[in-house]
């Protein structure tokens, strides 16, 4: 064969893999611990808007369990799926997500709750997209001590109920923030009611607060916080079950999506004073947009992004949500 030939042979292979390649479509996973909660359809929504702009397939999947998500996982790599976006339902799963992706060569960034190994440390090479919990928390504790003092209460007897969730790093974060304005504005650590929850729903929630209510039959006043909109909720509705309707208690949640909405849009206020609203846009269209690049570029998304939240009540909401882009 003359060099020429060889070139040209050589050439048309070369243009051959690559149009195989170019031909391959990019299908992108999302995958989130709790499916039927508005915070993560949202963050489906506008993961699905990045699809349609830069025409990937988004394959969408809820993985409530440790043992779904490994099947996700490895349905992902059956349908031909390069990269996906995960919120597991366990962080502690870390380590068998970064086996999973790995096995079957896989790009994966985590979002929301950021993934850590068996020794609790985050896994640093997971690039993350998470809200900045502690902070957030503060707005939360500030939005509730600005309204009690508006409303004349004095700290010293209002019960403040953390309605906990330890075992996520994030939820823990986010209420310690709480707790920490509420102190810094005048709380007495005395008042703070534990109300631990067995899961990261509104039915948990509620169930953790009644418990803590009947425990601490002395305060007739009080405030509540929580990881999200769903803890915050169940404990408004646990208070109104015992009287404590919005002239007695106070609530402020994280989220801002339909499960506060809908407690805005009640014709009677509730004890959900507010929620600090948080972007599911970026959590979902940046995170879905940065997964796509990598897998289409090369280029890896920032190791870490931390976004920022905005207090949103019954009576800003509007104004607060178009400022979001929502
Ligand atoms: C966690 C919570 C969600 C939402 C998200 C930003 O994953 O479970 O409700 O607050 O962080």
């Amino acid at each position: 064969m003359t060099i020429q030939r060889r070139a040209l042979c050589l050439a048309l292979l070369m243009g051959l893999s690559g149009i195989s390649l170019a031909a391959e479509p990019v299908k992108i996973g999302f995958l989130v611990k709790q499916a039927e909660e508005p915070w993560f359809q949202d963050e489906w929504r506008f993961a699905e808007q990045a699809a349609r702009e830069k025409g990937f397939t988004l394959v969408k999947i809820g993985i409530p369990s440790g043992e779904k998500m490994m099947a996700a996982i490895d349905n992902l790599a059956a349908q031909k799926v390069q990269g996906f976006v995960i919120c597991a339902p366990d962080v502690k799963l870390g380590m068998a997500v970064a086996r999973a992706a790995k096995r079957h060569q896989l790009k994966v960034m985590s979002v929301d709750d950021q993934l850590v190994d068996g020794a609790g440390k985050p896994i640093a090479d997971i690039p993350h997209m998470g809200i900045s919990a502690y902070e957030i928390g503060k707005q939360v504790g500030q939005g509730l001590a600005d309204e009690i003092k508006a409303r004349g209460w004095s700290l010293a007897e209002v019960g403040a109920l953390r309605v906990a969730y330890d075992q996520l790093p994030t939820a823990r974060e986010r209420t310690q923030g709480a707790l920490d304005a509420l102190k810094a504005a005048g709380l007495p650590l005395a008042n703070v009611v534990e109300a631990p929850q067995a899961k990261t729903d509104t039915e948990s929630a509620f169930n953790a607060a009644n418990i803590a209510f009947t425990k601490n039959a002395k305060f007739k006043r009080w405030v509540a916080f929580g990881m999200n909109d769903e803890a915050v909720l169940g404990a408004v509705r646990a208070g109104e079950g015992r009287g404590f309707k919005q002239d007695a208690m106070l609530g402020v949640g994280i989220g801002g999506s339909q499960t506060a909405l809908n407690e805005f849009s009640k014709p009677q206020a509730t004890a959900f004073f507010g929620t600090v609203l948080i972007s599911p846009r970026r959590h979902g269209y940046e995170t879905a947009l940065n997964v796509y690049e990598w897998v289409t570029t090369g280029k890896a998304p920032a190791a870490m992004t931390l976004t920022s939240g905005t207090l949103m009540t019954r009576k800003n909401q509007a104004e607060v949500r178009k400022q979001m882009g929502l």
